[in-house]
């Protein structure tokens, strides 16, 4: 295990905050049907942490599809319109649990939190559901060039917070997203099966089993 002397801490938000897969579900699913493939919730799991890009892509040869890139980014609008209807119903209810606790007790030590996420949505849903205001800096998929399992994402962060790389501390649930954490020399936390996320250098299933004890040893 690292040893660190941690005072960033940056979270991913789909999966981690908030469970908006469903909702990307039902948008993909919707695009699906129109074209004709068969798109399962089980398929769904591919596309958690992967760019709107990419997932249209896997889902397109999935269905044995090439076509356009008039037509791809067209498809790209409708999916991400659909998306946004969603969005707009989201509100602190979706919070996942205890995620609040966690967040209110760094902010009371004083800790400087980014989010690190994938999403060119991550700021209209941090505003919808009232987060905004926990995170230093916001990293999202419209800051990056190169997607998770790339660090760039956390590394962009890290420095938007100063603090060093090695010193942050990463909550993903995605695994692209805990290599991308190790790669940056960060402490990867897993939040989802331990199975999956067997390269995280701590798990917890989510939120409700981390307690203070965990992260005042995280900070000091
Ligand atoms: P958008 P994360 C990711 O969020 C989702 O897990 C992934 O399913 C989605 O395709 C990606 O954001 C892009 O989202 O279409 O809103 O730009 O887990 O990195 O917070
Ligand atoms: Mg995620």
């Amino acid at each position: 295990m690292k040893q660190m002397e941690a005072t960033g801490f940056i979270f991913d938000l789909d999966g981690v905050i908030v469970d908006t897969a469903k909702y990307h579900y039902l948008a993909w699913k919707k695009l699906a049907d129109e074209l004709g493939i068969d798109f399962t919730k089980e398929d769904n799991e591919q596309f958690k942490g992967v760019s709107r890009k990419r997932c249209l892509e896997i889902l397109l040869e999935m269905g044995g599809l090439t076509v356009s890139q008039e037509q791809f980014d067209q498809w790209m609008v409708e999916k991400n319109e659909d998306y946004l209807e969603y969005i707009n119903t989201m509100d602190e209810k979706e919070i996942l649990p205890d995620v609040v606790k966690v967040l209110d007790h760094l902010k009371s030590k004083h800790i400087p939190m980014a989010l690190g996420s994938a999403s060119k949505n991550a700021r209209p849903i941090l505003e919808k559901v009232k987060l905004l205001s926990y995170f230093d800096t916001i990293v999202d998929g419209n800051a990056v060039t190169k997607a998770k399992p790339d660090p760039e994402v956390f590394l962009i962060a890290a420095k938007q917070l100063g603090v060093a790389a090695g010193d942050c501390v990463v909550f993903e649930d995605a695994v692209a997203g805990i290599q991308a954490a190790n790669a940056a020399d960060m402490v990867s936390v897993g939040i989802g099966e331990q199975k999956i996320l067997f390269e995280a250098d701590h798990n917890f299933t989510n939120f409700t089993e981390i307690d203070v004890k965990f992260l005042d040893a995280l900070i000091n």
